[in-house]
């Protein structure tokens, strides 16, 4: 399987994320790629390369014009402005404000662009951001030349981002805009099947009410868990797009047993409705020691997860999400992979 990869990961790198009332180092960091990478040659995986520039036209087609100018400018108006921290969220339009008036002031606009607190934004944020969705453009296009996969190690991650608002660690949502070139080369109908343990609210917003790409998601229920405000199981898509959205949220203490159904449900409805290709949201948060999530998965679930998705034979773009339990999410990673590839 041929991976894509970029160095410039490291350009997003901030020093504090808002948890628990405290700043911490961030749970989500450059080192996390580091242990993929190791693995990935320790099981002699190693067609590793690196992405073909980023493609805007897909990224425009599917996001707001004024959110793509805000990330790419946000630090330069933060700055001005003379803010001496990292970009962090401290207001956020809330229930009876004004949802559609954006602010000229860059302390608001973030606010206006952001879902959440936690993520900071930095100087290198931007430029990280597209060289993620370049890697997942680049396996797109390998994957739509015929190869039967392909792993984007994409980072920052993308599954939260909608198209107006970063959070949970993402920006840009590379799953989605794989989803989407692979229906403008030629799909007719494509499936994102995110094992994240976090929903996949941004993914979900993006598709709510489309009809030819279908999104299902495995993750902690938002009773207990961010996002929590979406990923309730009873959201099953609008107008067109109803039908296309498979939610399967699950409680604290889940383990593989019960995680496992769920994904055979979803595998199950996927191949029912009629993909023809796959983009799976591949976070290993659902693992049993990862800091922030309540799942209960074992190293060796992730290679028997990799392996029923790998019996739905479907041409697959793997990008990375989340997983913090960080000497583990190489193995966890590589397992899926490897199980995918032995079905
Ligand atoms: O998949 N998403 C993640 O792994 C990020 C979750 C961020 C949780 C932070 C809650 N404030
Ligand atoms: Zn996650």
């Amino acid at each position: 399987m041929r991976i894509f990869h970029s160095e410039d990961h490291r350009f997003h790198f901030p020093q504090a994320e808002l948890s628990g009332g405290q700043f911490v180092t961030p749970f989500e960091r450059p080192s996390r790629v580091e242990y993929v990478l190791n693995r990935l040659r320790e099981r002699k995986l190693t067609d590793i390369r690196a992405p073909e520039q980023v493609d805007m036209k897909p990224v425009r087609a599917l996001l707001d014009p004024g959110y793509l100018r805000f990330l790419e400018t946000a630090w330069d108006e933060w700055k001005a402005a003379g803010m001496a921290g990292e970009i962090i969220a401290a207001n956020v339009p809330a229930r009876g404000m004004h949802l559609d008036r954006i602010p000229e002031y860059i302390d608001g606009k973030v606010g206006y662009y952001s879902h959440a607190s936690e993520t900071a934004i930095t100087q290198g944020t931007w430029a990280a951001a597209l060289s993620s969705v370049a890697c997942a453009q680049t396996a797109q296009r390998h994957v739509a030349a015929g190869a039967d996969s392909a792993f984007a190690l994409c980072r920052p991650p993308g599954h939260h981002a909608t198209a107006d608002q970063y959070g949970g660690y993402c920006f840009i949502n590379n799953a989605a805009i794989v989803a989407d070139m692979f229906r403008t080369s030629g799909a007719g109908r494509v499936a994102i099947l995110d094992i994240d343990f976090h929903h996949g609210n941004g993914t979900q917003t993006l598709f709510y009410d489309r009809a030819d790409i279908l999104f299902a998601s495995l993750h902690g229920a938002p009773q207990q868990t961010y996002p929590y405000y979406l990923g309730y199981a009873d959201e099953t898509g609008k107008d067109a797009g109803e039908g296309a959205n498979l939610n399967y949220p699950m409680t604290a203490g889940t383990g593989y047993d019960l995680w496992a159904q769920a994904l055979d449900d979803a595998i199950a409805k996927i191949a029912d409705w009629g993909a023809e290709a796959l983009v799976v949201s591949l976070g290993v948060d659902a693992y049993k020691e990862d800091p922030i999530s309540f799942f209960k998965l074992e190293s060796k679930d992730f290679t028997d997860a990799g392996r029923r998705i790998g019996r739905m034979k479907l041409p697959t773009v793997f990008c990375m999400e989340g997983g913090y339990a960080i000497e583990a999410v190489g193995v966890n990673t590589v397992n899926v992979l490897e199980g995918f590839k032995d079905a």
